[in-house]
This record gives C-alpha cells, sequence and structure tokens, in this order.
C-alpha cells in the first residue's frame, strides 16, 4: 500500500490548507477505512494493489452526496428529503419526457431493426421495451454522467445509510477493472453509482451485461447492440415471460375496491373481465393473456388511470422499484411501436403534500394494524390499498390515495 500511503500524504497536506476541520477529520477517517477495512476485503477477493491504486489512490470523499452519515453520528432520518414535496403522479408523466423517449425510441428502432429483432429472438424481451428502458435511463447515451464511480461509490461504503450494499458496488467495480472490462478513466457513475448508458450497478454490471457485438468486451459505454442486450440479458434474468405483454390500461367499475390492487392479489384476467374491468380501447383481452394471472395496479388511487399488468410488470421493477418507472417503460414501449396515444383516463390534480405528512399517515395506519410497506413518505401499492380499507371501515367512499383530510383525519 506504499502508493496509497503516498497518495494519502499528498491530499491530506494540501486538505490542511484548504478544508474545515470536520470534513479534515471526515477525510484522515476515510483514508484510513481504505486502507485497513476496504484494501484487505478487496485483496481477498482477488484485486491487486495496482488495480486498487489506480482506482481509489487519490478519491476524496464527496460530502455533497445524499444520505451520508457522519463518521460518529447515527443515522436520522433524512430529513431533507422528507421535507421535500411528494411529486405527483401527473409530473411523471409528463407529455415533454414521455414524448422524448417515444420519439427517440421510434428514431432507434428503425435505425436497429435487425440487432433488435435478434435480441428478441435471444432473450424474448421486446425491442419497445428496451428502447423505453434506454431512453429513460440514458436518453439513449446521450445523458453527461460525469461522476468518478469509485468516488461515489467508495463514500458510499464508507458513510451512507446503506453503506453495507454500496461495500459489495465498490468490491465489483474493483473486480470490473481487475478482470479487464473497462478502464479507471472510463468509470463515471450518475450519483447514485450508476454505470453507462443502461446505468447498471457494477454488481448488475458483472451479473448481466452482455456481449452482443462479439468483440470480446460487454461494452455499456459506447455499444449500444452491447447496451440493449445487456438491458434484455438483465430483464431475462429477473424472470420476464416470453410471450406476454406488460399491462393494459382498464376502467374499473366502483363494484371491484381499488383496495384489491397488488402483486399478491392475481386473478385470471378473464376473471377480472368476469367482474367488470374493460380495457379502455374497447377490445376485448387477447385470449392467451385471458387464461393467466394479472393484477390490479392504480397508481394514483381513484384519482388516475388504472390498469391489469403481468408479471412481466413487476419484472420492470426489479430495474427501478417504482410503480410509476414501470409504467412509464411499459407505457413507453406501446408508444414506440404502437404510435402516440394517452392514457385514456386523466390524472387528476393531486394535492400537494410533504413527504413528511405522508410518513405520519403511514405510521399511524400502522398503529392501527395496517401494512403499508413502511413509513417512507412514498404512498406505494400497500400504503394505497391500505388508506382504501381504512376509508371504507370509516364509512368513507375509497380513493385509495392520501390527501389532506385523510392525512388530518389520521393525525
Ligand atoms: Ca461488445
Amino acid at each position: 500500500m506504499r502508493h496509497l500511503a503516498h497518495a494519502l500524504c499528498i491530499s491530506l497536506s494540501a486538505a490542511l490548507v484548504s478544508l474545515p476541520a470536520a470534513a479534515q477529520n471526515v477525510s484522515q477517517q476515510f483514508q484510513s477505512w481504505l486502507q485497513n477495512d476496504l484494501w484487505p476485503d478487496a485483496r481477498a477477493r482477488g484485486i491487486s494493489e495496482a488495480t486498487f491504486n489506480a482506482a481509489l489512490g487519490k478519491v476524496k470523499p464527496m460530502l455533497d452526496l445524499p444520505d451520508l452519515v457522519m463518521p460518529g453520528e447515527t443515522a436520522k432520518p433524512p430529513r431533507i428529503q422528507h421535507q421535500a414535496e411528494f411529486g405527483a403522479p401527473a409530473n411523471y408523466f409528463a407529455e415533454k419526457i414521455v414524448s422524448g423517449v417515444t420519439a427517440g425510441g421510434r428514431n432507434r428502432a428503425g435505425q436497429l431493426k435487425s440487432a433488435l429483432a435478434s435480441i428478441e429472438q435471444r432473450f424474448g424481451v421486446p425491442g419497445g421495451i428496451l428502447l423505453a428502458v434506454w431512453g429513460r435511463e440514458s436518453g439513449f447515451g446521450r445523458a453527461n454522467i460525469p461522476h468518478n464511480a469509485f468516488a461515489v461509490l467508495s463514500t458510499k461504503a464508507f458513510m451512507a445509510r446503506r453503506k453495507e450494499m454500496f461495500r459489495k458496488e465498490v468490491l465489483a467495480a474493483l473486480e470490473m477493472v481487475q478482470r479487464g472490462h473497462v478502464t479507471v478513466a472510463e468509470m463515471k457513475s450518475s450519483w447514485a453509482g450508476a454505470l453507462g448508458q443502461p446505468q447498471f450497478l457494477p454488481t448488475s454490471y458483472l451479473q448481466h451485461a452482455y456481449d452482443a457485438d462479439g468483440d470480446g468486451r460487454a461494452d455499456i459505454w459506447t455499444s449500444q447492440v452491447d447496451t440493449l442486450a445487456s438491458i434484455a440479458n438483465y430483464l431475462a434474468n429477473h424472470g420476464w415471460v416470453k410471450g406476454r405483454d406488460w399491462g393494459f390500461e382498464v376502467a374499473v367499475p366502483d363494484s371491484i375496491s381499488c383496495a384489491l390492487e397488488g402483486p399478491d392479489h392475481g386473478m385470471r384476467i378473464a376473471d377480472w373481465a368476469k367482474m367488470g374491468v374493460k380495457r379502455t380501447n374497447g377490445r376485448p383481452f387477447p385470449d392467451h393473456e385471458a387464461r393467466q394471472d394479472g393484477f390490479l395496479l392504480m397508481p394514483a388511487g381513484r384519482s388516475g388511470p388504472a390498469f391489469i399488468v403481468t408479471p412481466n410488470f413487476y419484472v420492470l421493477k426489479a430495474y427501478n422499484e417504482s410503480d410509476l418507472y414501470a409504467l412509464f417503460v411499459g407505457h413507453s414501449a406501446d408508444r414506440i411501436t404502437y404510435g402516440d396515444r394517452a392514457f385514456a383516463a386523466s390524472w387528476s390534480p393531486t394535492e400537494r403534500m410533504l413527504r413528511a405528512d405522508i410518513a405520519a399517515m403511514q405510521r399511524s395506519l400502522e398503529k392501527q394494524g395496517y401494512d403499508v410497506g413502511g413509513a417512507d413518505g412514498l404512498p406505494g401499492f400497500r400504503t394505497r390499498r391500505s388508506i382504501g380499507e381504512w376509508q371504507a371501515k370509516d364509512g368513507r367512499k375509497p380513493t385509495c390515495f392520501p390527501d389532506t383530510r385523510i392525512i388530518n383525519a389520521l393525525k
């Protein structure tokens, strides 16, 4: 560790003149953690000293990243995040964002037609889905991804709230360099540590990145076909069911409670149809779908579009644990493949709410025995249907979405 020790002296003497005392102290503890804690683990995994020093020798902790806990302090709830306003579903589907992904996807569907056909043949994931993920994650590779991945990942492994997860990621990042997949200089990431055009974390790269053009390297930074095949491989490895759709927009009659939402309330799609659920385009569900299970999805409760989704919807959530993300991908894929068509139902404007207030409502529901999936200030499906059940029990009409009246009633 001579090189790192040398780099340490240089960075510390630079730090002494420029950094305030607290940050200086953090920087010292970080360097000592790199040498005494991370390095033995990396060495045991076959990382050479040369690789370790090249990747981490000059790295300083990035103290401006979100969700950090200063050494010696205990983790606090993420205060800033909780004071933030909850982002309404309507904003997520702003036409400017959706049409950017769908127009860009359609262009590339033409340019990459034969590559997409062979990737679909191999992995069973439709091209429209792959293009939508690619567009959403990195604007088809045009997004600026500026950070030093080793600085981001090592800072988070040292002091983030979920540091154990990031420790795995920084070790995987070192392994990527050690195996020759990528150089240290190429390891640029988002502030969350995600790499390249599909925005993979390093463990995902090692498990799912795919060399589709056969040049011997899974290049998710500059190769479009490797990027698309890597996304397809990720989704196939997470259980994408070949031949099934992601979902269908539907109208849900009042006789069906919005509290029936969720991946654990599956029913044959034909049975949903018998109960009165209809596709909004007026067509019946395809026969092969009708015979299989579907799940009710109402991301804004009764205040927005409703869907019957297939297990593939939940495979999309493996890419990003958010109903709105998965819906964005499915919806954009449909528009890339079948032409632009907005949702039939509109997102009613939801009230301005703080995440802290939603979290307080969730804790109150938890005290009454409801499962809200954790009081995180985000109305996921467990929170939405618990609101619906509470409303029904309280003699209210179920809406399955938070609003200020519910928040006040549950204070
Ligand atoms: Ca390649």
